[in-house]
């Protein structure tokens, strides 16, 4: 029975997500621009203008200047604090109590996911919300809401184990991602029926080859995206335009 068709979603994507037994939503740095997050390539601001975000987000820029890198990290972590999910965040939610298992992967190191009601959120790129010593690993308690009336510098805590300095428990360039996460993604994506990508470039590895991977084992693949992206096979399919706007068109009937 062909579904009828709606403003922007092939009804072929509709019926496959009518049939799954298991949905997989893959979110990037896209999911979360509605709540006024920008991306992670969006133009840095102030301070950090002047740097290309694959410079600071390493343990090499943070070694060479703790103080640059903890603040520009407590200024994104104040911005999240401030941040509330989006249509996006809340009709992943929808979704996944109406299929019988849904696995969200992010890329994102925000929490906005989890406070939309999302569980057991597998994050491929940590969290900006578990900092940890980077000498001896200890995990560091936030206790405040950094007070940064504007982006400045801010030196990291010390860690009260070791005395080594505090870093934000996020995946940097050139840092493993974390074992069981990677492992549990890969096996989502390999057993599941629709996977949906949103608001992501797929250029960061090796969480981009993600999508691949459902496309490879006989998934439908949906790119959600206001940037059309390319589609290599007949069950990949590009909806171009917000995903707050998209992903509820998905949830009719
Ligand atoms: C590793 C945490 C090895 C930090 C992040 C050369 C070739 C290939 C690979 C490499 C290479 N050189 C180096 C590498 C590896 C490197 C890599 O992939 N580099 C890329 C840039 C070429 N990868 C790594 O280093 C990874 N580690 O490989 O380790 C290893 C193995 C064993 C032992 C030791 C080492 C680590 C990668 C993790 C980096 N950390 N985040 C932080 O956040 O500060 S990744 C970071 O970039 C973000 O987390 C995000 O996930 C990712 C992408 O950022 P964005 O572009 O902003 O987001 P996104 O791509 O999602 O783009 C936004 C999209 O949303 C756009 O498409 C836009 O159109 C869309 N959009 C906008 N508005 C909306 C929307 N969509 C929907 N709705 C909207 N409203
Ligand atoms: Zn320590």
């Amino acid at each position: 029975m062909m579904r009828k068709n709606c403003l922007q979603v092939p009804a072929e994507l509709l019926n496959a997500l009518h049939k799954a037994k298991h949905v997989v939503v893959f979110t990037g740095a896209g999911v979360s621009a509605e709540s006024g997050v920008s991306t992670f390539r969006d133009a840095l601001t102030g301070l950090w203008a002047r740097f290309d975000p694959l410079q600071l987000a390493t343990p090499e820029a943070f070694l060479a200047d703790p103080a640059l890198v903890w603040g520009w990290y407590e200024w994104r972590r104040q911005l999240l604090l401030k941040a509330q999910p989006n249509p996006a965040h809340h009709a992943i939610v929808k979704l996944a109590q109406r299929v019988p298992k849904l696995t969200v992967i992010t890329q994102n190191v925000d929490d906005l996911h989890e406070r939309a009601g999302s569980a057991d959120v597998l994050h491929l790129h940590g969290s900006i919300f578990n900092p940890r010593c980077f000498t001896c690993t200890q995990p560091y308690v936030l206790t405040h809401a950094p007070e940064m009336s504007h982006e400045h510098a801010l030196a990291p805590p010390i860690c009260s184990h070791c005395q080594g300095m505090i870093r934000p428990g996020v995946v940097w360039f050139g840092e493993a991602l974390p074992q069981v996460a990677l492992e549990a993604a890969f096996t989502a994506a390999e057993n599941c029926d629709v996977l949906l990508s949103v608001g992501t470039s797929g250029v960061v590895q090796p969480a981009a080859q993600i999508p691949a991977l459902a496309l490879r084992s006989g998934a439908w693949v949906a790119h959600i995206n206001p940037e059309a992206m390319p589609c290599r096979q007949s069950r990949e399919l590009s909806l171009v335009g917000a995903a707050g706007q998209i992903l509820p068109l998905l949830l009719q009937d």
